[in-house]
């Protein structure tokens, strides 16, 4: 039985190392033998090539390595198996310390002292509480929930949004079409968490971003991207802060990734960059799941963490 690994983008030596560490009986491949090689039965990718997965004969499973799957998902010639994604503790606490590290900025003004600092003034800004302050959360999945929860124990106020009604604690929640300007309506920092599929595409453009409450206890909006560039517009991000209808902006995922050096977005004094680096999949703690569901699947359990193709997540 063999694993294909077929990785683009993150370094693919250290999954291998990884995989042949802790599954030594197993044969792991970096290319196929060839377009319909009959040893291959699972495929833990990121951003396959086009059409590699689509002649093999004996193919049960693949596995991405990230959350997301939509890497997987633009591939035209995929066979007709199911497709596991990462839910894991280990990703959803990075994803959180991102979202923590982010709104606490913005929330404490780091990006208004640090201005200061280079300019040698000494000015105390407004500091309102955090439970005077709400983070609206698009996306109540597996990542949303726990950045919810990490931002409720630093007393932040929570609204979030996801496409069927959820109850999370502690969250005022929001679905659909129908609940998204009340959700917009209470938000004071939108942090974004959803994944791209044809529903959510451009989502992040002007209509919505005049749909946020325009005052805050911290002077005005504040986005933080950290789903899919493909959300956002990033004309409008620009124009809304140029018209200051955003205040300030973070983004970790681009429309085009790598950011082109031309993107405006890299010298915008109120725009915070990373270059797709919210949360890493790590090998030495993805893999054991990956593996694990491998052996469950191979003693007749279902696979968990199935996406569901026409959804698109
Ligand atoms: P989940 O599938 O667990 O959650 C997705 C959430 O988005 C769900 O609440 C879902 O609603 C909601 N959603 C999907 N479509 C819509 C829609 N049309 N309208 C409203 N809500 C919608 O995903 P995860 O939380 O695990 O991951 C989210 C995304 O984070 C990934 O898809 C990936 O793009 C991104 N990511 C980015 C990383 C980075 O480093 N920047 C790292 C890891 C992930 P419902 O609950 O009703 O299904
Ligand atoms: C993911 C990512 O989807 O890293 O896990 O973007």
């Amino acid at each position: 039985m063999t694993i294909l690994l077929s990785v683009t983008g993150f370094q693919p030596t250290r999954w291998l190392h990884a995989f042949q560490e802790a599954a030594p009986r197993r044969s792991i491949l970096l290319q196929p033998n060839s377009v319909m090689d009959p040893s291959i039965e699972y495929a833990v990718v990121w951003k396959q090539p086009e059409g590699i997965l689509s002649g093999l004969p004996n193919l049960k499973a693949i596995f991405s390595i990230g959350a997301g799957v939509d890497h997987i998902l633009r591939d035209t010639r995929l066979p007709d198996v199911p497709i596991a994604r990462i839910v894991a503790d280990d990703l959803s606490s990075r994803m959180s310390e991102y979202v923590v590290w982010r709104v606490l900025d913005h929330f404490r003004r780091g990006n208004a002292y640090r201005m200061q600092q280079a300019a040698g003034l000494w000015h105390e800004r407004m500091q309102p509480a955090a439970r005077e302050v709400t983070v609206g959360i698009m996306g109540l999945g597996e990542l949303g929930r726990d950045a919810a929860a990490k931002l409720h124990a630093l007393g932040f106020r929570l609204v979030g949004w996801s496409r069927t009604e959820k109850h999370v604690v502690d969250v005022e929640a929001f679905h659909g079409a129908a609940g998204l300007d009340a959700f917009l309506g209470r938000t004071d920092i939108l942090v974004v968490l959803l994944p791209i599929t044809p529903d959510t595409r451009g989502i992040l453009d002007s209509s919505l971003f005049s749909r946020l409450k325009h005052r805050t206890p911290i002077g005005g909006p504040v986005l933080i991207n950290a789903g899919r560039g493909g959300l956002q517009v990033e004309t409008a991000i620009l124009k809304a802060l140029d018209e200051d209808v955003l205040m300030e902006v973070s983004l970790d995922v681009f429309e085009t990734e790598p950011l082109p050096a031309s993107s405006p977005l890299w010298k915008h004094p109120r725009v915070f960059v990373t270059p797709h680096a919210a949360a890493n999949s790590d090998p030495d703690a993805l893999v054991p799941l990956i593996l694990g569901q491998i052996d469950a699947f191979e003693r007749g359990e279902p696979l968990r963490h199935l996406v569901d193709r026409r959804r698109g997540y």
